[in-house]
C-alpha cells in the first residue's frame, strides 16, 4: 500500500513503503527514539516528502487519512510540518500493522487526546494519503472522551484478531 501525496501540490506522488529508503539520507530520521520518545523505528520527515511534492502557496492544512480503517485528521500545516515523521521500519523489517505500519505518521510533542487541534490522535496509523488543502479537511478524530474510550476498544479487539 504506496503512501500518496496530492491535492493542493506541484507534484503528486506515491511512494511505495520500499522507496522510502531510497528519501535523500538528510530526511532520514534512523532512530526515531531520539526524536520522539518512547517511539521506534526509522522514518523520514514530512519536511522530506514536502520537498518532494511541492506544495502550493495556499496549502495550510494536511489531511491525513487511514483508507483501511477510515481514521482521518486534519491539522495544520505549520504545526507540523518541520516536526512531523512517517515511520517506515522496524528493526530492518516494514513497520508492522501492530505498531501502525506500513506507514505510520509520528508527532514529537502533541497534545492530550482531544485537548487541541495538534494532539496524540493525529498520530495517524496505517496512513495511505497526505492530502495538502486550503483550509481544515475531513477528521473524523474522536472528540470527546466517551467516543474516545469506544474507539480504543474497537482497536484493541482489532489487534486481537491480528
Ligand atoms: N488509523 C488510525 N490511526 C490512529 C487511530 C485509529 O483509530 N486509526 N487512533 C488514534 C488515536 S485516538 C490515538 S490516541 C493514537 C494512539 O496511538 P498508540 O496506540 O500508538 O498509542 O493513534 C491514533 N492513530
Ligand atoms: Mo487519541
Amino acid at each position: 500500500m504506496p503512501l500518496t501525496i496530492d491535492g493542493l501540490v506541484a507534484n503528486p506522488l506515491s511512494l511505495s513503503a520500499a522507496e522510502f529508503s531510497a528519501v535523500a539520507a538528510e530526511h532520514q530520521i534512523p532512530d526515531v527514539s531520539q526524536v520522539v520518545p518512547g517511539r521506534q523505528g526509522r522514518g523520514v520527515t514530512l519536511r522530506g516528502l514536502l520537498a518532494l511534492a511541492h506544495p502550493q502557496p495556499g496549502a495550510d492544512y494536511l489531511t491525513l487519512h487511514s483508507t483501511s480503517d477510515d481514521f482521518h485528521a486534519s491539522v495544520p500545516l505549520s504545526a507540523i510540518r518541520d516536526t512531523g515523521i512517517l515511520v517506515y521500519e522496524l528493526n530492518g523489517q516494514p513497520l508492522p500493522a501492530t505498531a501502525g505500519g506500513p506507514i505510520r505518521f509520528l508527532l514529537p510533542d502533541t497534545a492530550a487526546c482531544h485537548t487541541a487541534e495538534v494532539d496524540e490522535c493525529a498520530n495517524v496509523k496505517f496512513v495511505d494519503r497526505l492530502e495538502l488543502r486550503s483550509g481544515r479537511g475531513f477528521d473524523n478524530r474522536p472528540s470527546t472522551k466517551r467516543e474516545h474510550e469506544r474507539l480504543h476498544q474497537q482497536q484493541q479487539q482489532q489487534q486481537q484478531q491480528q
